[in-house]
């Protein structure tokens, strides 16, 4: 079939049937002013598919985005598993991803607090393996039968239909607070991993425990982490709430462009690899996703890398119609009996089924293995394939030296599950959870304690603001009272913040355990200095030192970071040179919530000018308020002291040290400019 969009046919205009179009402009009627004909096929043909060009959405992770790459092997690891993409230092395999919102619906913002979606379809020889995580190594909930609640909780509320992509209301705290389970989530929800900077800067985690499963059929525990080769790095609240404004794709467009420009995203892939002994003795269960493994406890075995350097071609034919399914999965690999995996099993097939519309999805180009794939599944809707022969069934004798007969099992090399690691008590069949899933509040606590000052003040607001959101005034006191046993300062800064009485501390429900705190979950302290990736905003107006851009540019250049020239007029700035300087955005539609530190370069009769625009001061105050690096030169320090702009260590006089300066966060300055509960 020729490539729709090639239309082979010399570039000629066809219907769907390929008869020639020779007018698509005008529909066919009987005399000028005439009604339209019924007879008319070619406006028929499109206005009939044009109407049924949407499918139904995500029911979660409706808003995403994708690209294609691969991902390449750095360390043979065929004494663990006999998994083909995992054996031969070099090997590449192509893989498909898709990064998504939560809760929001398709036409939604890019930068809600949310959780991020972080899918990986790895088209390996032996059959495609989709890893389907999240940029939160934990999760809400520990049992599948409990997550249609959890997403009617926080999707838009029932009766009103709001509020979109948020969980900053009653419905979502309500559950929340009655399922302390989700404590050690919410933690991780309320930080700013919940506000990346960009799909390229956050991590990836495949949360559940897997296991690798070799030759001999020995299995190890595993867990799957991506490292973001970039480093981590998020947004502040105010400054995700103002990206909303400025631009509803940000994360989107970041992506795209990235690609576009070659500077291809990349991460590390980390196992974690353990034996059940290991697993036993830990004081929480390693079946429980709600419960990570410490770094500290298990260190990351960085085994390979992974590089988006495709855009898609077409939206709705790769990244709307791509079908993740946790239950695809290759030899060497295999699931353990965490309850919330096992549901996931059953739960993505059939999500598929309803989305696509056809059992036979998998045909889809963006779906099928890049391996042969041979069965007697047969027919159905939209069945693309024209199988041969006579035999649609197994076992056969129809022919069973030549291709009629079809494919047969593979008894040595297909795939096969391994026995379970896990304990078993023998109690027959049971509705229950393992002892140490009943303790919710530890990790919690160990990732409060593993944060900055600045981090848990970010945390401890985060609960004001959501909590503040909420009417029922039966909730907030519920959720204040589960903190408490998290922390009890994090518990107090969050009643004070709400203004309400601390409550008596709720049932913590199993014995706490002391965990020590773990470095490796703060962002904060595993930011990288490097401007590699970023993008600087340079405001520039008439009269701006055309010698002092060329350095600034040369400068931003070398660090491997983007330079975006903005000016109050989109035709130009003319420089102190006399030449015109071309700008990538006009002032007004590319507020400094869109770079990662800004500079400003005027003379000072250009600084005087935006001294009178409210565009340009605000430009500098949200930067600093954003906690940024602001350059500027002797010109425009009166646009500074227009916006009344404190000299502190992040605000510096260009020069070579500028770009060192602007790859980080000035976080001392966030206490004297915001308050923080
Ligand atoms: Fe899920 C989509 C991640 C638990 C049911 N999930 C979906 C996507 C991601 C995750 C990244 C979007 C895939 C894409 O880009 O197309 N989900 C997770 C993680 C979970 C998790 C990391 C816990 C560790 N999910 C989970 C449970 C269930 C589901 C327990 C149901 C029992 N998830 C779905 C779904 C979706 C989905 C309804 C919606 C669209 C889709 O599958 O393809 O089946």
């Amino acid at each position: 079939m020729p490539e729709k969009g090639s239309h082979g046919a010399e570039g000629h205009l066809t219907t769907d049937q390929g008869i020639r179009i020779s007018d698509n402009q005008n529909s066919l009627k009987s005399e000028p002013r005439g009604p339209a004909l019924l007879e008319d096929f070619v406006l028929r043909e499109k206005i009939f598919h044009f109407d049924h060009e949407r499918i139904p959405e995500r029911i979660v992770h409706a808003r995403g985005s994708g690209a294609h790459g691969y991902f390449e092997l750095t360390d043979d690891l065929t004494d663990l598993t006999k998994a083909d993409l995992f054996r031969g230092k070099g090997k590449k395999t192509p893989v498909f991803v898709r990064f998504s919102t939560v809760a929001g619906g398709a036409g939604s913002v890019d930068t809600p607090r949310d959780v991020r979606g972080f899918a990986v379809k790895f088209y390996t020889q032996e059959g495609n393996w989709d890893l389907v995580g999240n940029n939160i190594p934990v999760f809400f909930i520990q049992d599948a039968i409990k997550f249609p609640d959890l997403i009617h909780s926080v999707k838009m509320e029932a009766d009103r239909a709001y509020p979109q992509a948020g969980s900053a209301h009653d419905t979502f705290w309500d559950f929340a607070s009655l399922m302390p389970e989700s404590t050690h989530m919410l933690m991780w929800a309320m930080s700013d991993r919940a506000l990346p900077r960009s799909f390229r800067m956050m991590e990836g985690f495949g949360i559940h425990t897997f296991k690798l499963v070799n030759e001999e059929g020995k299995a190890t525990f595993v867990k799957f982490h991506w490292r973001p080769r970039l480093g981590i790095q998020s947004t502040l609240w105010d400054e995700a709430l103002k990206l909303q404004a400025a631009d509803n794709d940000y994360h989107r467009r970041d992506l795209f462009e990235a690609i576009e420009s070659r500077n291809f995203p990349e991460w590390d892939l980390g196992l974690q690899l353990f034996d059940e002994e290991l697993a036993r003795s830990l004081p929480y269960d390693v079946l429980d996703a709600t419960k990570l493994i410490p770094e500290e406890v298990v260190p990351l075995r960085t085994v390979g890398g992974l590089v988006l350097d495709r855009n898609p071609d077409n939206f709705f034919a790769e990244t709307e119609q791509v079908a993740f399914c946790p239950a695809n999965i290759v030899p060497g690999v295999d699931f353990t009996a965490d309850p919330l995996l096992q549901g996931r099993l059953f739960s993505y097939l059939d999500t598929q089924k309803s989305r696509l519309g056809t059992a036979n999805f998998y045909q889809l180009p963006i779906n099928a293995p890049k391996c042969p794939m041979m069965n007697f599944q047969r027919d159905g809707m939209m069945q693309m394939q024209v199988p041969k022969g006579r035999a649609n069934y197994e076992p056969n004798s129809l022919d069973d030296h030549g291709e009629a007969g079809g494919p047969r099992e593979c008894p040595v090399t297909g795939f096969k599950s391994t026995a379970a690691l896990e304990d078993r008590a023998g109690n027959g069949k049971l509705r229950a959870r393992a002892e140490l899933f009943a303790d919710h509040y530890s990790q919690a606590r160990l990732f409060w304690l593993s944060q900055t000052v600045s981090e848990q003040a970010h945390i401890a607001s985060s609960f004001v603001f959501e909590l503040s959101k909420v009417e029922l005034e039966k909730i907030p006191p519920r959720m204040v009272a589960n903190l408490r046993n998290v922390d009890e300062s994090l518990a107090k800064r969050v009643a004070d913040g709400l203004g309400i009485p601390l409550p008596a501390k709720s049932e913590a429900g199993a014995k706490l355990v002391e965990l020590k705190p773990s470095a490796a979950l703060s962002i904060h302290k595993n930011m990288k200095d490097t401007l590699k990736g970023r993008k600087i905003g340079i405001l520039v107006n008439d009269g701006s030192d055309a010698a002092a851009l060329a350095r600034i540019l040369a400068d931003i250049g070398k660090a491997g970071a983007q330079a975006f020239l903005v000016a109050p007029k989109k035709g130009g700035a003319r420089l102190s040179d006399g030449k015109t300087a071309p700008i990538h955005g006009q002032l007004l539609g590319s507020p400094s919530q869109l770079f990662d530190a800004i500079v400003l370069l005027l003379s000072t009769e250009g600084a005087g000018t935006l001294g009178k625009d409210g565009a340009a001061i605000q430009w500098v105050i949200d930067a600093f308020g954003h906690l940024k690096a602001i350059g500027y030169d002797a010109g425009a320090a009166a646009l500074l002291d227009k916006a009344n702009i404190a000299r502190d260590e992040g605000v510096m006089v260009i020069g070579p040290t500028f770009v060192a300066a602007a790859a980080k966060r000035y976080w001392d300055r966030e206490p004297h400019i915001r308050m923080l509960a």
